[in-house]
């Protein structure tokens, strides 16, 4: 099986090591034959080429777009000699086989990356480079097909070595398949995600300029972009991080000190920023199995702003707080750290550390502090994979947040320190997952009830994690309650007034509870569910 190489057809955009290739084969005695530049390139280092257009007898024409896309080229790709029939076939039409082909593609995906314009990335998806590496890589008991510079050295040392083994010729088509499907991917990605955008955004993708997530997904995947992680969400699963190459986010934060992230460390430290950063206060979260077990933001005439918010937050619920991941939207100052220290703690981002802060917490061996700008590009849409694809939306976020549209709908309008604590719930509430209940008061969560398959449960468990700080203070929920009985369990509990966006066909009967017991209620008009 083994294939002696007498003729090659190298093609690539990636030039890197092609000179080295080419003194090699040409050694060895292997005519090559090469498209455009990749001749020029090889010629003027001084060795022999044959053109391809003397191969094909047609110019490269239509700016490159069609230069292997010949029969006199494919024909040679896929000539299986094996059969007689197909030896005889080449020698009536005059056409040579080749043992060996090197493609690179087009740089579709590093193009995209560089923000290039829809017509410059439509002309790099490569056509006649993917004909080629499948028809060969098809043909692989007669050809060997090269997709990347690293297997270079591997096949030089075959055709010195006397020709290509069957083993060998299978592996790289193996790759060679890969390569393409990848490619494809990135390509299909890339027109998907303007579809997408318009659908989600209800009007049409000028110019290929929108964000792609979805698409950046599958480059860094296509890129292979990865970073293998000790383990998933459990030890026996094995997991890996990949980077958008053109994002930032919790994913490319700058670690300062700490033991390597872990799965659940990048899943909770997401979570953290989501609940922190959207506050434009000084804020803290402490996160646990991606819910807060605290949120809070700095009273106004705090000392050291981000060490209260911290304080405050913590004090919400210090038993879960233990083994927790904090986000702090401010940089992280001496006092926090102080405070900090004496809690395990799993995590610590923050825009920055103050020196001091850095040394005090240092200490701790194994606490991983990680720093990311508040200002960090927010990616614009969430994609959540399901079996069988993905789904892909807006990302929900607080934008031009208002409180002035919510409607008052029972009870006396709220003092003003009640409606900043309202606002404040209901942007917290946002950072719990759904069935959320969020109780606060001045500016810090007291009892917070999440992910519960009925509101009743959600809050019930807000309820008796405030104990005696649910008197008095304001509550949030991310849905509308669809009966009054959710509602009732936070009126027993003394709460002063409620924020909900309202909608249920009993809506009435919940309206008439609140104002039963003298409560004031505002709808928001806007639903925040978080799975
Ligand atoms: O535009 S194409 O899709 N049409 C072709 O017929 C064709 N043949 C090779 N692109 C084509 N190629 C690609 O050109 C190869 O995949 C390779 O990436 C590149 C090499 O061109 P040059 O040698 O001119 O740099």
């Amino acid at each position: 099986d083994l294939v002696p190489v007498r003729r090659a057809l190298i093609s690539v955009s990636d030039k890197s090591g092609l000179l080295e290739l080419a003194g090699a084969l040409a050694d060895a005695g292997v005519e090559i034959v090469s498209t455009g530049s990749t001749a020029q390139t090889i010629r003027d280092a001084g060795y022999t080429v044959t053109d391809v257009s003397s191969v094909t007898g047609f110019p490269e024409s239509l700016d490159g777009r069609v230069k292997t896309l010949h029969p006199s080229v494919h024909a040679g790709l896929l000539a299986d000699l094996r059969l007689e029939s197909h030896e005889q076939q080449l020698a009536e039409l005059g056409i040579e086989p080749f043992q060996l082909v090197v493609v690179n593609l087009y740089p579709f995906v590093e193009t995209v990356a560089s923000g290039a314009d829809t017509a410059t990335v439509v002309e790099n998806v490569d056509i006649g480079g993917p004909a080629m590496v499948r028809a060969s890589a098809k043909n692989h008991p007669n050809v060997a097909i090269v997709v990347s510079p690293s297997s270079y050295a591997e096949v030089v040392e075959a055709v010195r070595a006397g020709g290509t083994t069957l083993e060998l010729r299978k592996r790289l088509a193996a790759q060679a398949f890969a390569h393409t499907a990848a490619y494809d991917t990135a390509v299909a990605g890339y027109f998907a995600s303007d579809v997408v955008a318009q659908a989600t955004e209800g009007r049409p993708v000028a110019d290929g300029q929108e964000a792609r997530p979805a698409f950046a997904e599958q480059l860094s995947v296509a890129a292979g972009l990865a970073n293998t992680l000790r383990y998933g969400e459990n030890a026996h699963q094995s997991a890996a991080l990949y980077t958008t190459p053109d994002g930032t986010g919790i994913a490319q934060a700058a670690q300062l000190h700490g033991k390597e992230m872990s799965y659940n460390n990048y899943v909770d430290a997401d979570a953290a920023v989501r609940a922190a950063y959207d506050f434009d206060e000084p804020a803290v979260a402490v996160i646990k199995h991606a819910n807060p077990c605290g949120i809070a933001i700095a009273p106004a005439d705090a000392l050291d702003p981000i060490a209260a918010a911290h304080a405050a937050a913590h004090a919400c619920d210090p038993l879960s707080a233990f083994g927790g991941v904090i986000a702090a939207n401010r940089p992280v100052t001496k006092q926090m750290a102080e405070t900090v220290k004496d809690i395990f703690t799993e995590v610590v981002v923050a825009p920055a550390f103050d020196p001091e802060a850095i040394e005090i917490l240092s200490l701790k061996k194994n606490i991983r502090l990680l720093t990311l700008p508040t200002d960090f590009a927010l990616a614009p849409r969430e994609i959540k994979q399901i079996s069988g694809g993905f789904l892909v939306q807006d990302a929900d976020r607080f934008t031009g947040f208002d409180q002035s549209t919510w409607t008052l709908v029972a009870g006396e309008p709220a003092d003003e320190q009640t409606l900043a604590d309202l606002a404040f719930a209901w942007k917290a509430s946002r950072a719990v997952k759904s069935n959320a209940i969020l109780l606060a008061n001045h500016g810090a969560s007291v009892g917070v009830g999440m992910g519960q398959v009925n509101r009743v449960d959600s809050c019930h468990l807000a309820v008796n994690r405030a104990g005696e700080r649910a008197t008095g203070s304001v509550a949030a929920s991310d849905a509308f309650f669809p009966f009054a009985d959710g509602l009732q369990v936070l009126l027993d509990a003394g709460v002063r007034a409620v924020a909900q966006p309202g909608g249920s066909v009993r809506d009435d009967e919940v309206i008439a509870a609140a104002k039963a017991a003298g409560v004031t209620m505002y709808f928001t008009g806007e639903r925040h569910f978080f799975h």
